[in-house]
């Protein structure tokens, strides 16, 4: 129908149809079959295909994919491949439910690569008495480029959710294993554990026979079961990414993610190799000051550490926010934000993302505008490309920032409050500024992202808001005023820059160099009739200058177009 076509992304993860949700396991195999891979790549997507020329290696994305619908059932792992993390290509899935061990359910987990480039996937099965346990499944013939078919190993399941307070239908979702000091691999399942949420460690030799170490890796009362725990190492102010089965260097973080609250969260800490355990740097016992990896809409993401260009990529599911006939009715829901490369700030207080720089080779019809100053009640239209399908970089210099309004610790406990109370209309002295998108030919719909600075004793602090609430005038839809906050240290800069990826239905913003990420979901009648527009706006009563401006219309990508 229209409706489906006009709302489906063009170069955000998707399938062709139905329902999509985790992103599951993710790595790159090093094949040692280039030919094979290029003639078949060739066959499948030439002549527009715009990856990188040469290549040694190819991505695989798995995910929890329904191939009866467009909602939740039926949970099968999806399985594609792409040489660049934008144009895909299609499989069978890789894992169903065929045994025991897995008959109720085929749900999240992770791959790993063992010794000697083999790769393993644990993930979660729901057995017939729908306790989850955890499966292994390997690749059937490891000379196969696409590694089409996986073998479940009968030692399955490996692992079973027995020992006190362990609730046996909240343990699930395994991480990428890593190797400790002991030669000995380990890894990581969320569970409930006497009503505390935790990541339960478990320690193995081979990968297949596991035993439960007697602590956590991390666990806390502060909140319910986690969902999708992923536990990576990180070095601060280094945007190259580790390896996790490699020795940790020197002066690394780690950083523990979990899913929960309908979003993803997480803490950065040290790896206490002597106790095996996650030591976070602060603990915070009300979990709405936890930090978020993305302050809008997106989950149960993971990460992996590509060696092709040395790099840390994190992927997370973003879901539908119409309603759940729109969804039928379209014959698909569900994306995966744009793969982003993430590292830890230079202060190692908070992480940094940023999409993979394959995602610029979409760009066509650059504009650029050079020093521009808007002053109060300034809108500027950025003209002459596709505004419903592009990439804008904005930097906004600041003047006048001393007279910035106080800020308040209490906002952080609900920044969405701050973002509907302090709006894209409300003056204050720096801000706000920013960007509309996806605005209607009269304004009445528009989704805006824009920047408020605070002074907060000798820094400053910066709200960013990506708000929806005017986004459609169609009903039914969930359309919140997404905002986190960041710091802004004056003295070491004087730019705010914001990103934007727009996709359709899709808004994906940076913010201040991938400080405060925010994924959103929007439905503006105008994408089906009338088109839409964009423009950069200052409405608070300093004015600010925009050294420089970029945008670009974003081609199509090939997305699961063809099976491979
Ligand atoms: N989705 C999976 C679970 C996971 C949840 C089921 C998170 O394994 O806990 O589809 O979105």
């Amino acid at each position: 129908s229209i409706v489906s076509n006009k709302y489906r992304t063009a170069y955000h993860f998707q399938p062709p149809q139905n329902w999509i949700n985790d992103p599951n396991g993710m790595y790159l195999s090093q094949t040692t079959n280039f030919q094979i891979y290029n003639v078949e790549v060739a066959k499948d997507v030439s002549p527009n295909f715009s990856g990188p020329m040469y290549y040694n290696g190819i991505y695989h994305q798995f995910y929890q994919y329904n191939p009866n619908g467009a909602i939740w059932g039926d949970i099968v792992w999806g399985h594609s491949v792409s040489r660049d993390l934008i144009n895909w290509i299609r499989l069978e899935p890789a894992i169903e439910r065929t045994t025991p061990s897995d008959i109720n359910g085929c749900w999240t987990g992770s791959a790993t690569i063992l010794n000697g480039d083999k790769p393993a996937i644990i993930y979660t099965g729901a057995d017939p008495d729908k306790r989850q346990v955890q499966n292994i499944v390997f690749p059937k013939n490891l000379s196969d480029p696409y590694l089409r078919e996986w073998i479940k190993s009968d030692k399955n399941p490996l692992i079973e959710p027995v020992g006190p307070g362990l609730n046996s239908s909240q343990f699930r979702d395994p991480t990428t294993g890593w190797i400790g000091p002991d030669g000995l691999w380990r890894i990581a399942i969320g569970a409930e554990l006497n009503g505390y949420s935790a990541a339960l460690l478990y320690k193995s030799e081979d990968f297949v026979n596991w035993t439960r170490v007697d602590h956590p890796l991390y666990s806390s009362n502060a909140s319910t079961m986690w969902e999708c725990p992923d536990f990576f190492a990180v070095l601060p102010g280094k945007n190259s990414g580790l390896d996790m089965s490699a020795a940790i260097p020197s002066g690394a973080k780690h950083v523990l993610k979990m899913s929960l609250d309908n979003c993803d969260k997480y803490m950065i800490g040290v790896y206490d190799l002597k106790s095996d355990t996650f030591v976070p740097d602060t603990v915070l016992d009300d979990r709405r000051l936890w930090s978020k990896i993305d302050y809008g809409n997106y989950y149960a993401s993971k990460s992996f550490f590509d060696s092709k260009k040395g790099r840390r990529i994190i992927w997370g599911w973003t879901n539908e926010t119409d309603s759940t006939s729109d969804d039928v009715a379209k014959g698909w829901a569900g994306i995966h934000a744009i793969p982003r490369s993430i590292w830890l700030d230079s202060n190692s207080k908070q992480l940094l993302q940023w999409p993979v720089e394959e995602i610029e080779s979409l760009r066509r019809n650059e504009v650029s505008h050079q020093d521009m100053e808007l002053k109060n009640g300034d809108l500027f239209e950025i003209k002459d490309i596709d505004t419903s399908q592009a990439d804008v970089e904005i930097d906004f210099e600041l003047s006048a920032i001393d007279t910035a309004d106080p800020f308040e610790p209490a906002w952080l406990l609900d920044t969405e409050k701050r973002c509907r109370e302090a709006d894209a209309t409300v003056a204050s002295s720096v801000g706000p500024f920013g960007l509309v998108v996806l605005v209607s030919n009269n304004m009445e719909e528009h989704t805006t992202l824009h920047f408020r600075v605070y002074k907060s004793q000798q820094k400053y602090m910066i709200l960013m808001c990506s708000d929806l609430r005017r986004s459609s005038l169609r009903p039914g839809l969930y359309t919140p005023a997404y905002g986190g906050f960041f710091e802004f240290d004056l003295e070491k800069e004087n730019k705010i820059s914001l990103r934007t990826l727009i996709d359709r239905s899709a808004v994906e913003s940076f913010g201040g160099g991938g400080r405060v990420c925010i994924i959103a979901r929007v439905y503006p009648a105008a994408l089906i009739d009338g088109g839409t527009r964009m423009y950069v706006f200052n409405n608070g009563t300093s004015s600010v200058k925009i050294p420089q401006l970029k945008a670009w219309s974003m081609r199509r990508a090939q997305v699961n177009v063809k099976k491979g």
